[in-house]
């Protein structure tokens, strides 16, 4: 229970942490194509016998014009019930029914037709032109989450370099709020951090050599479902029936003074309760 207070005082830091930024930076993708919702949608209702994929091409508001979306369903308590996930309409959803598990995967890696990750598909996008400011995080809106499940944020650049954040929602997302995920983030060394109110973990495969070069883009990827560190600091599972609803995804500069203040009050406000519980 403290945990879980705590940090639902971290989604309101979040949010808070969104309203000072005016500035548009770079769109990775606002889900509104196609103007439909659910518009590109795929579906698995079996275990087994893979998984089902889509490619959208040509669209407008999203890096590089493409987005493919994939499930699997991996387990189904019942016997029955699908793992489902679209976009469309300025959202992407992604929901597994009741008793069933799966894993969803978005790839933002240009027109390659493929579930497989064209890590240079891109040609190599530029993420941190915000206008003339510096764009220095990947944000995303998030319209709604379950408790407790991971999920992974990759970047490939140019050069063969590749960085996985794993994390996980570790409140109810009820109302709208800002995921911030930092470049910086990116170029940890391999393992556990907790910032920016984040308990996540990152692994490099590919050139271990220099940072990732985040003006010189090849793909991204977004993976629903998969198994994380949990507030404990112990491995759990990827969990089944979870829902997820995003309705932006693009990368802004650095938070505004009035969001900064906003941080350090509620820094003040998760140690008093630090204290009073211990
Ligand atoms: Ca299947
Ligand atoms: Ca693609
Ligand atoms: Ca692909």
């Amino acid at each position: 229970m403290k945990v879980r207070n705590w940090l639902s005082l971290c989604a309101v830091a979040a949010s808070l942490a969104c309203a000072g930024n005016a500035n548009a930076g770079v769109v990775i993708d606002l889900f509104t194509d196609p103007i439909t919702p659910g518009g590109q949608v795929v579906s698995d209702g079996t275990v087994g016998g893979g998984g089902a994929f889509s490619e959208l091409d040509g669209l407008t508001n999203v890096i590089g014009g493409s987005r493919d979306l994939f499930v699997e369903t991996t387990a189904q308590q019942f016997g029955f019930g699908s793992t489902v996930l679209s976009a469309g309409g300025g959202f992407l959803s992604y929901s597994q029914a009741t008793g069933v598990t799966g894993v969803g995967v978005v790839q933002w890696d240009g027109d390659d037709n493929s579930a497989a990750l064209d890590t240079t598909g891109l040609g190599g996008a530029d993420l941190t032109d915000c206008n003339g400011t510096a764009c220095q995080r990947i944000s995303a809106s998030v319209l709604r989450a379950d408790f407790g499940f991971g999920y992974e944020v990759l970047v490939a650049d140019m050069d063969g370099r590749i960085s996985t954040l794993t994390a996980s929602t570790q409140f109810p997302v009820n109302t709208p709020t800002h995921a911030d995920y930092y470049f910086d983030w990116f170029n940890l060394s391999d393992g556990t951090y907790f910032l920016g109110g984040l308990l996540f973990s990152i692994e490099r495969t590919g050139n271990l050599v220099g940072d990732v070069d985040f003006t010189n883009i090849g793909a991204l990827q977004f993976t629903i479902n998969v198994p994380f560190i949990d507030t404990n600091g112990d491995p759990a599972p990827i969990q089944a029936d979870i829902d997820l609803t995003l309705s932006a995804v693009t990368t802004v500069p650095e938070p505004g003074a009035l969001s900064l203040v906003g941080a350090a009050l509620l820094g003040v406000a998760a140690a008093r309760r630090r204290r009073k519980t211990t």
